[in-house]
């Protein structure tokens, strides 16, 4: 049985990827969550995460003795490994754009990503106001984000970016998660695209675990002040 090990479900966008993944094409996983407690090297999830991969970071995905750190490593792994899921587009040039899409947020969108950090349960509009008025970069990403759902979604008619759910589908999904958290406005044409991704299972299941985790990290929350203790 593959394990999936992954951080909190209302903070790790990253873990929330592959997860979403896994859930979407019905492909059997246990997941093994390590809390954050900080990323210092001496804390526990540090601790934890290093003994089961060197790169120190959620998500790793466990198949047998294969261990494989990173997310688009384990998608193209289980894109590999179970190629009846369709989880890449099936024709060549629509492939290629949804690996281009899915690279483009793996190692870029530094603005938004900092910015905003994923947060499901929090509801921020008033930060996500102020930091569209103040901060050009983000602005920046988010103008390149709602062209690059634009021609994907005119080349491909929708719902989703490649019309069916892709692994691209899953690597934006935290991005809609900051948009809804943040209120960021988006554009009419695409807000078909948002609630479409929202009412994926996946990622319906994963927002469910999220909501009910009630565990507030103070170093994963720059725009929120702990709740008063009972
Ligand atoms: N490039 C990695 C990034 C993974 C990542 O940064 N994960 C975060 C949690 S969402 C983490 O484990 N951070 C620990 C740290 O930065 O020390 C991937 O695609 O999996």
């Amino acid at each position: 049985m593959l394990e999936l090990v992954i951080g909190n479900k209302n903070y790790s966008s990253w873990s929330m990827r592959p997860w979403v993944v896994l859930t979407q094409a019905a492909i059997p996983f246990t997941e093994r969550k390590l809390r954050f407690d900080g990323f210092e090297p001496d804390s526990a999830f540090k601790r934890a995460i290093t003994a089961i991969h060197p790169a120190g970071c959620v998500p790793v995905l466990i198949d047998g003795p294969l261990v494989i750190a990173d997310t688009l490593a384990i998608c193209e792994y289980l894109a590999e490994q179970f190629p009846d899921r369709q989880l890449w587009p099936a024709e060549s040039a629509a492939r290629a754009q949804a690996r281009s899409a899915v690279a483009q947020m793996h190692s870029g969108f530094g603005g938004l990503r900092s910015a905003l950090p994923m947060n499901i349960e929090a509801q921020l509009p008033e930060v996500g106001a102020r930091l569209l008025a103040s901060d050009e970069r983000l602005r920046a990403d988010l103008a390149r984000l709602f062209g690059l759902w634009r021609s994907l979604l005119e080349r491909s008619g929708g719902p989703l970016l490649f019309g069916a759910f892709s692994v691209a589908d899953a690597f934006y999904a935290p991005v809609v998660m900051r948009l809804l958290s943040y209120g960021v406005p988006v554009p009419d044409d695409l807000r078909g695209y948002v609630q479409a991704v929202q009412q994926q299972p996946g990622v319906q299941a994963w927002v469910r675990d999220a909501l009910s985790e009630h565990d507030f990290i103070a170093f994963e929350e720059p725009y929120r002040q702990a709740p008063a203790k009972a």
